[in-house]
């Protein structure tokens, strides 16, 4: 045989085998080009994962970080809920980041982009709740900010959702109340009740999340959002349900009407508004009313009780579909501005011209039932979530516009999440499906159930399922990024630790005291705290600062208080204050809550609580011998 001819032989064999053969994979190992699903998830001892996923946590206030493509839970970053393990919400930063609640309803982590593309800058997520949205830097996994409660809003849904160069993100409020939220008669809804979509500038240097503009809407639910990109980029899109403005009996009453709507905000025409002073001040924030200001919202008819709204990689189309529909509305961002240009639309009663749904319409995708949220792929397909038929449907986004392929997932899904399917350029490798009830698939494990994850590889012509797994309460929507975007430090440099309370030299440590308050410098090395006998008396307001003065990868110092509520996580080059309040005259121990080296169990001290009136020096330093001892081991 010519040689070239082989290679065509050769060629044509392997075509065969990769359209042939990974359509017949299955869950339960049948092999594809790919190699069976238990390859293809598996990850190598000491290997890594190719993705970053990061799951919100639903009502669990956090987010649980998995790697991709092995489905491992690698760790869970708390961000609107205390976590003991690493003392967030005991020491006094994160405890008055926290400002006070203890729970939030994290629903929709939302990773900062540059041109439309994940960065691994930062993780955005929304406290549905309290109208609240946190930064985590993805330099060291930690909640920075939490901004909010965001004025005028009860709860934020549709949040945060950055913009292509993560200029804002987003909050519309999912119940309506009176703006400002003063009494009102429940029945009095349509009179006094208002949506509000608020905009969150994000500093394009360091993240912080500030007012930016917010605009008030008719008292509908406003549900999901999305940015716009590409031709779209600079409008934000809003969907929302109970366009009926029913205040009770909503499973009822808010399906009432044929058309809901999905409203298209011009974001940089809002915040031109209130730079140029057009907003009032109402309860600390500029906001717009549409019926003044002109040109900065409009709404676009969707039937039948949208709930995700999802634009396609470039930034063409807008996807959204009601729930209670069998197909997938296609709107095309170009035919929306063709009819806000030839103002060829009506105005409400609230003064925001709504556009005709012929006229926004592309194509609309017959898909199946119960379409939830779309996800998108790199070759111009398509993933939509089908809640009521348990299934995931492929389809092609332009001509001939049908459904290509169907999976089905168990059970009932919400969301689901494509390999940085929220970007430009998606990845096209694996879809996750996050399934509202896993009933039968784990281990009995009582009364609740894990939610339910399923990884499907969407890199050949049909999807395969490989890999089912569990997750806490309670992820609803999750994103994944390239792993070697994501490059966190895993050492606070001890040179640029500049809080105050930080003792960098063993010579440093020592006690304070001026009448009952009581600071603790202290430090921490393997396996040492220096002091480790602090005395004060009863009653007594003590500030313990410790500083972990390790430069070293993973050795974390816990520092734990017996009889008390009191535990915190020191990282290596970290300094954390904590309050504690002496109580009755007697011995108070303290430790090293986790574990840090052989001699770990050692780590440990002692609070003398002298009675009243036994007096306690003002300054107490522990012996220099110790302090010699443990400068050395610094050195080392
Ligand atoms: S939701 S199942 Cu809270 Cu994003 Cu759609
Ligand atoms: Cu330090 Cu255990």
């Amino acid at each position: 045989m010519k040689r070239w001819l082989a290679v065509i032989v050769i060629g044509l064999a392997a075509l065969w085998a990769s359209v042939h053969l990974s359509g017949c994979a299955t869950a339960n190992g049948a092999r594809s080009a790919r190699g069976s699903a238990a390859e293809r998830v598996y990850v190598k001892p000491g290997e890594h994962d190719a993705y970053y996923a990061f799951f919100s946590g639903g009502h669990s206030g956090q987010i649980f970080v998995y790697g991709m493509p092995s489905c491992r839970h690698i760790t869970t970053i708390p961000v609107f809920t205390p976590e003991p393990a690493v003392g967030y919400g005991y020491d006094e930063e994160t405890k008055a980041m926290l400002g006070g609640r203890t729970w939030g309803d994290a629903h929709h982590p939302g990773l900062s982009e540059t041109d439309g593309d994940y960065d691994g800058r930062w993780l955005f997520i929304n406290d549905m709740v309290s109208a609240r949205i946190a930064r985590i830097d993805l330099s060291d996994f930690k909640t920075h900010q939490i901004y909010g409660p965001i004025p005028n809003l009860s709860a934020a849904h549709a949040c945060p959702f950055p913009t292509p160069n993560t200029e804002y993100v987003f909050a519309a409020s999912r119940f309506s109340a009176p703006v400002p939220n003063t009494y009102s008669k429940v029945e009095d809804y349509k009179q006094t009740f208002k949506g509000i979509v608020a905009g969150i500038k994000v500093d394009p240097k360091d993240g912080t999340m500030s007012m930016g503009f917010e605009i008030l809407m008719p008292p509908f639910d406003w549900d999901l959002s999305d940015a716009g990109k590409g031709p779209s980029a600079g409008w934000q899109f809003f969907t929302c349900y109970n366009s009926e403005e029913a205040y009770d009996s909503l499973e009822v009453k808010a399906s009432q009407n044929e058309m809901d709507y999905f409203a298209a905000v011009d974001w940089r025409a809002a915040q031109k508004a209130v730079d140029e002073g057009k907003a009032k001040q109402i309860g600390g924030a500029p906001v717009l009313d549409p019926k003044d200001v002109k040109g900065i919202v409009y709404l676009v008819p969707v039937p039948k009780s949208p709930h995700g709204v999802d634009v396609n990689p470039t930034g063409e189309f807008v996807c959204c579909s009601g729930k209670l529909q069998a197909e997938v509305n296609v709107y095309s961002f170009k035919k929306i501005q063709d009819a806000i240009a030839a103002k060829k639309y009506t105005e409400n009663a609230f003064g925001i011209p709504v556009l005709a749904y012929d006229d926004c319409l592309e194509a609309k995708v017959p898909i199946g039932l119960g379409p939830l949220h779309t996800q998108f792929d790199d070759k111009g397909n398509a993933y939509t979530s089908l809640f009521l038929d348990s299934q995931i449907a492929k389809w092609k986004v332009g001509p001939p516009w049908n459904v290509i392929d169907k999976i089905d997932v168990y059970y009932s899904i919400g969301h689901l999440m494509a390999s940085e399917g929220d970007t430009r350029h998606p990845t096209g490798e694996y879809v996750v499906a996050l399934d509202k009830l896993s009933k039968d698939r784990y281990l009995n494990v009582g009364p609740t159930h894990p939610e339910a994850a399923q990884l499907i590889d969407i890199r050949g012509p049909k999807m395969e399922l490989l890999e089912d797994f569990p997750t806490y309460l309670e992820p609803h929507y999750a994103q994944m990024i390239k792993a070697d975007k994501v490059k966190p430090f895993t050492v606070y440099p001890l040179d640029k630790n500049d809080k105050p309370g930080a003792v960098k030299k063993a010579e440093d440590a020592r006690v304070e005291k001026h009448g009952n308050r009581v600071d603790v410098y202290m430090v921490a090395v393997r396996s040492h705290f220096t002091p480790d006998v602090v005395r004060v008396n009863e009653g007594d307001d003590v500030w313990f600062h410790v500083t972990n003065v390790e430069q070293d990868d993973d050795i974390a110092h816990g520092f734990g208080i017996l009889n008390s509520s009191n535990n915190m996580q020191i990282e290596p080059g970290e300094t954390k204050t904590m309050h504690w309040v002496a109580g009755k005259a007697g011995i108070n121990p303290f430790y090293c809550s986790n574990f840090c080296s052989a001699l770990h169990q050692e780590m440990q001290g002692y609070i003398e609580i002298r009675p009243k009136g036994q007096p306690v020096a003002n300054l107490q330093r522990p012996d220099p011998k110790r302090v010699a001892e443990v400068a050395a081991l610094m050195k080392e």
